[in-house]
């Protein structure tokens, strides 16, 4: 009933050590605890020296120095956030503040030696060097938003425990991204008219392994990935430097518009497929389920993987439980605001006092007197929104409920409330976001 029931069972009859080591999150009293009904008994010691070599180094001590302000997930796989207070100070997060969401050790990879893969064309199978990539495509740079189908969970866990990393708002955030275009390395491989007859995935594996060697994975549909909009690239370098270890070195693909899962990091093949990635992460994971399912009634295959998503918004300032002074007579209410599949968020709308009024967000257009892009192009609005607006705080109020919400260019609004939108996994957390904060008199 484990939903990584096929792992559990691939442990059995063996030494638990190497399996602890990489899902590291679950070695605790409550599991062992739990455990201890199935033990067998210990490995006498002649057989544990067989296993030496086995379960012998911490898969995960490679991994890179993280930047200490991160507030961590988990340490094994590494997943953290930013604090949500500095989350909104930049509108091009620095690659050390961005989210980190890892499911494996990280990969070293060596860049001179480093062959990415493409198959399932006519033609057989091309493969590109990371020289090859920079040198025989076009360089593009795009600027988009990553945000984790997760992003948000912790209200979810609010209304019902869900299963999955505890994230708060910050589990979403924005650079730029340079590399050749997915189109233009697909098209050099044999994509064309009669492939697209029967072609529909996309699908895309790293070089992160479990233990049983098996590889991170997913895909999109291949419409995304050979439309010139599509915008999917094959990136080699973030916010203008080589891509770092923890974001996929040396190649990662960015899909812009569409869930954190689908960005394969350290990007190892591409298949051009029938049928979506069979991995783990695009058919039992990353899916959204009426309230009422539970892991005793949940049908992995009755719904859709997801690919872009809804809109999003939350108030990065003040914190919640915060204390703003009657004597200021304003308060300053800041976030972000983002919508998948390259719908660009037209308005954001504040309320100090639980929702019976709405203030207009002000759409920041610069930082510090830097002034970003121009207006994307329809449909390619791939990059967040940071917003601002001062409202005066009410009188006689002793507590003050600061709410968000945005709407995107298709008019699609955040649901007001959590509940209705629970699901078992957590995914898709995107009500109106709420802070409460009190008043100084
Ligand atoms: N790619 C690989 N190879 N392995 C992973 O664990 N995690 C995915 C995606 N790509 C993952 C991956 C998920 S769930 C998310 S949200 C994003 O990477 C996170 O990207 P980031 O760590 O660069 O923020
Ligand atoms: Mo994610």
């Amino acid at each position: 009933m484990h939903p990584g029931g096929n792992k559990i069972l691939l442990a059995a009859g063996g030494p638990l050590e190497p399996f602890w080591a990489l899902y590291a999150v679950h070695n605790q009293e409550h599991v062992l605890e739990i455990l201890s009904e199935y033990k067998v008994g210990e490995l006498s010691a002649e057989d544990l020296k067989k296993q030496q070599d086995v379960k012998s180094s911490d898969p995960y001590s490679s991994d890179p120095e993280r930047h200490p302000v991160l507030r961590i997930n988990s340490l094994k796989p590494f997943n953290a956030e930013p604090p949500a207070e500095i989350l909104t100070d930049n509108y091009i997060t620095p690659s050390a503040l961005f989210f980190k969401r890892n499911h494996l050790p990280v990969p070293q990879v060596d860049p001179a030696s480093y062959r990415l893969s493409v198959e399932g064309l006519p033609g057989g199978a091309m493969t590109l060097s990371l020289e090859d990539l920079k040198t025989k495509f076009p360089k593009h740079t795009i600027t988009a938003t990553l945000q984790c189908a997760g992003n948000r969970r912790a209200e979810m866990n609010k209304v019902k425990l869900v299963k999955g990393l505890n994230w708060g708002i910050a589990a979403i955030s924005n650079a730029s991204w340079s590399g050749a275009k997915l189109r233009d390395v697909l098209l050099a491989a044999g994509y064309g008219p009669d492939v697209a007859k029967w072609a529909h995935h996309v699908q895309f594996e790293g070089l992160d392994k479990d233990v049983t060697g098996t590889t991170y994975g997913s895909s999109i549909p291949i419409n995304k990935a050979v439309s010139e909009e599509g915008d999917v690239l094959l990136a080699y370098e973030m916010n203008g430097e080589t891509l770092p270890a923890d974001h996929g070195f040396p190649v990662r693909v960015v899909v812009p518009g569409t869930v954190g899962a689908r960005n394969v990091k350290w990007l190892g093949k591409i298949v051009v497929s029938a049928e979506e990635s069979n991995s783990h992460w695009q058919q039992n994971d990353y899916k959204g389920f009426s309230p009422g399912t539970d892991w005793d009634t949940v049908d992995f295959k009755s719904a859709p993987a997801v690919q872009e998503l809804p809109i999003q918004s939350a108030i990065t300032a003040p914190a919640d439980g915060a204390m703003v002074d009657r004597s200021e007579e304003e308060v300053t209410v800041q976030g972000y605001a983002w919508s998948g599949g390259g719908r660009e968020v037209v308005r954001v709308d504040v309320s100090v006092d639980g929702g019976k009024t709405w203030q207009v967000a002000q759409l920041r257009t610069s930082d510090k007197g830097q002034v970003y892009e121009p207006s994307p192009p329809p449909g390619r609005a791939w990059a967040w929104k940071l917003w601002e607006v001062t409202v005066p705080i009410p009188p006689g109020a002793k507590e003050l409920e600061i709410i968000c919400k945005a709407v995107d260019n298709s008019y699609n609004v955040q649901p007001d409330t959590v509940a209705p939108i629970w699901n078992l996994r957590g995914v898709l957390s995107n009500a109106w976001h709420r802070v409460t904060v009190k008043v100084r008199e």
